[in-house]
């Protein structure tokens, strides 16, 4: 039989995750989790290079973890864990670090929008942020890393890295390829379409949170900014808003573009924009119930923490030593 390949992908606990995080992140994990050994994580590390409130980032944890399983990820299929609970990547990231040069750091653009956003907090971790990303990667032998467009630079820079450590010493790490949805890799805010949907945006009111009730999540797309036109057609360099309500339309219900243009031919933006709306709703209404049950249940969410950091270890361990033995490390 063929070896099955390794996925691995992770979101911040920064936030509320917005419906941009579902589609662009989530929603494929649960249809990728049968054809792979997958690898879940919460980054609470790379979390911290922008400032948290101790007890919220706790909490934040608790709710992500919540948040995929009631999406439907399978803690039987897939092993998902706290980044804080496996200290290899802490190890792997510092070797790392000898390998990566601060000049490529500098010119990340993630590192350039959190600097000028946060321009009285530009740390090292969020320089270092694309090493422990890749660290994170390389310690499972990753084949592949489903992630929004947003992290194309960041799997790149992961690649480079193993292939450096590689040609350095010898064979060590696979080398891992992104894979991007053709659909919905890219969810825009609904008030400036020009932006990706983002959970820190400075107005929520362009962002869409899974956490929002029925009335909130109407009230933002209603409000959402289209064009001075009247079709309802995909056309994402003229036509951004329309383009990106057809793509969120046709995430939420599975339809091609197609399809969701064929629905609303004819109608007005007025009544396109409310059912884009009530559809959303609809599909987050079960997400949350499931959510808040699972909230309930500690000791289960207690469970599968410390499952998944045990069967992480033991991946990432193996990786680390291999590592430890090859660039010289004495060993006991
Ligand atoms: P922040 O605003 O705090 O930087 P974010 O909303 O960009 O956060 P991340 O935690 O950086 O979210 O990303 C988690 C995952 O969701 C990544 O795979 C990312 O590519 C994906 N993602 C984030 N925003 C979008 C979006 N608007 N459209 C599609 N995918 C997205
Ligand atoms: N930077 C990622 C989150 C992340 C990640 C990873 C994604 C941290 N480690 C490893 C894929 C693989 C983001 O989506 N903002």
């Amino acid at each position: 039989m063929e070896e099955r390949k390794t996925l691995y992908s992770a979101i911040q606990p920064t936030n509320n995750l917005t419906i941009g995080n579902l589609i662009g992140a989530i929603k494929n994990w649960t249809n990728l989790q049968n054809g792979y050994d997958c690898f879940f994580a919460i980054a609470n590390m790379h979390a911290i290079t922008v400032r948290q409130v101790p007890a919220e980032l706790r909490q934040k944890t608790l709710n992500m973890l919540a948040l995929y399983l009631a999406c439907g990820i399978d803690p039987e299929k897939c092993v998902m864990y706290v980044q804080s609970h496996v200290p290899a990547h802490a190890e792997l990231c510092w070797v790392l670090n000898t390998l990566t040069y601060v000049g490529e750091m500098e010119r990340m653009t993630q590192f350039k929008d959190k600097s000028a956003r946060h321009a009285e907090n530009i740390n090292m971790g969020l320089m270092d942020y694309p090493v422990l990303m890749a660290a994170d990667i390389l310690l499972y032998q990753t084949d592949v890393v489903p992630v929004g467009l947003d992290q194309r630079q960041h799997v790149e820079i992961a690649r480079d890295i193993a292939q450096r450590f590689n040609n350095a010493f010898s064979p060590t790490f696979k080398i891992p390829e992104a894979l991007y949805m053709k659909v919905g890799a890219k969810i825009n805010d609904l008030l400036d379409p020009s932006k990706k949907m983002s959970k820190s945006a400075e107005n929520p009111n362009g962002s869409v949170f899974l956490s929002d009730d029925r009335d909130t999540v109407i009230r933002k797309f209603r409000r959402a900014v289209t064009d001075s036109g009247l079709e309802i057609k995909y056309d994402p360099e003229n036509k951004a808003g329309v383009s990106n309500l057809l793509s969120i339309y046709s995430a939420f219900t599975g339809k091609t573009i197609s399809e969701a243009e064929a629905d609303f031919a004819g109608r007005g933006y007025g009544e396109f924009k409310l059912a884009v709306g009530e559809t959303v709703a609809d599909r987050l209404a079960p997400i949350q119930k499931e959510q808040a049950r699972l909230l309930a249940e500690k000791d289960y969410l207690d469970g599968v923490l410390r499952s998944g950091a045990e069967r992480a270890s033991k991946a990432a361990n193996r990786t680390l030593s291999k590592v430890y033995k090859k660039i010289g490390f004495f060993q006991l």
